[in-house]
């Protein structure tokens, strides 16, 4: 995607319904997908106000009418099942601000998409854990998410991004991506690309339990990292699942291990120093914990098994999707610096292999929780 403009995002301002004087408008979060802003208005004597902006990345959604289909749909069964447990549905769901013809979405004179949300307050999202208590009100919260979601009626549900963890697929377009070598990188990183390869049949185990009819689909979030989710700053409990557009039919597991993959970690998502990084088995635990409570009782004994292999799936998969975009140019995600997708690669294959040496520690683990 281009870079936002100046004149873009003033378009887009003007055709929302916000009230009052716009004081500051910078760019907000660290996600790799959209271009993120929070605006801050002054409404006369009443104070400030602040609201998320973001551009949709239309080369990713390649229907973000869909993805806002989406998001409405979901967002409005969420808050009918807060207001039933006495929640606040103003903070514990997102809650979209229409564009001025009452539409959940904006198309600038670029063809670009635009969405607004109600800014959740007295909350933040965290890169890094950094108090494994968070990372435990977070797997409670995720779990809890999957679980309200339950009868939402997955068939109204688009699938935003074709094959999104459809890990097969996933390995397929690597490969191609090694074939073609679109530039000229693929020699240079030989030992990442050979890693991904000695590790094919992680790419099927998921996809031949579904065939077989073992695991269920059920709606998740598919995107499960812990900067999607805030955390209140008071009770430092999970208070609401963010970054719904992924939200479709998927596998519990993957919800799982996607949170594991990255908070987990001892280390950033993008570290360079490897020796920094490893899968904390502390941490591990404590999400265990925290997703079963959170799920309370509604995933199979399979799923509850298989919770290990979702952290190994997608943590595999993320890397391998990290290097495919390094080999094609990184157009994908965005990156800060060069390498920046290569090293997040080898985080990720840093945490294969040592998720493969603690292997039986984490299945231990999930022996002792799993009757929860
Ligand atoms: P991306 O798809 O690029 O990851 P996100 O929707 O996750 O975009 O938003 C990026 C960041 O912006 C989040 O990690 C979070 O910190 C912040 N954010 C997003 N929506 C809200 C909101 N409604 N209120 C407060 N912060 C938000
Ligand atoms: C992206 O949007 P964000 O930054 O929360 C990506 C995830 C990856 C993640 C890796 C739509 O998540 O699938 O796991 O980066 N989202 C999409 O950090 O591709
Ligand atoms: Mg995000």
């Amino acid at each position: 995607m281009e870079r936002v403009s100046e004149l873009q995002i003033r378009e887009a301002i003007a055709n929302f319904n916000y009230t009052g004087r716009l004081k500051e408008c910078r760019p907000f979060g660290s996600g790799h997908i959209n271009d993120t802003f929070l605006l801050t208005f002054e409404i006369g004597d009443m104070g400030d106000m602040r609201v998320i902006l973001q551009r949709m990345n239309g080369e990713i959604f390649k229907d973000p009418v869909e993805v806002m289909e989406n998001i409405v749909g979901v967002t409005a069964y969420l808050r009918e099942r807060i207001l039933e447990n006495g929640g606040d549905p103003e903070r514990e769901t997102l809650n979209i601000i229409p564009a001025k013809d009452g539409k959940a979405y904006f198309v600038d004179s670029k063809g670009e998409y635009w969405r607004s949300y109600k800014f959740i307050t007295d909350a933040r999202s965290y890169d890094r854990v950094e108090r494994p208590e968070d990372f435990y009100e977070s797997a409670v919260a995720f779990g809890n998410f999957q679980r309200l979601l339950a009868d939402y009626p997955a068939g109204t549900l688009h699938e935003t991004i074709k094959g999104f963890h459809d890990t097969r697929a996933r390995f397929e377009a690597f490969r191609q991506a090694v074939e073609r070598d679109a530039c000229g990188r693929a020699s240079s990183v030989q030992k990442e690309i050979d890693f991904v390869f000695d590790r094919e049949d992680v790419a099927d185990v998921f996809g031949e339990f579904q065939r077989n009819g073992e695991i269920p689909l059920r709606v998740t979030h598919n995107d499960t990292k812990l900067n999607n989710i805030m955390i209140d700053n008071t009770t430092r409990k999970g208070i609401c699942v963010i970054d719904l557009d992924t939200v479709m039919p998927g596998l519990a597991m993957n919800d799982f291990g996607d949170s594991i993959r990255f908070g987990a970690s001892t280390a950033a998502e993008d570290e360079m120093d490897l020796s920094k990084v490893s899968c904390s088995m502390e941490l591990f635990e404590l999400y265990v914990k925290g997703f079963l409570e959170g799920c309370a009782g509604s995933l199979t004994p399979k799923e509850v098994e298989l919770l290990p292999m979702g952290a190994k799936v997608m943590t595999y998969e993320c890397g391998m999707r990290f290097l495919t975009d390094y080999l094609e140019g990184d157009h994908y995600f965005k990156i800060h610096r060069e390498g920046h997708n290569l090293d997040r690669a080898r985080t990720q294959f840093k945490l294969v292999a040592d998720m493969e040496k603690k292997w039986d520690t984490m299945k231990e683990i999930i022996r002792r929780y799993g009757s929860l």
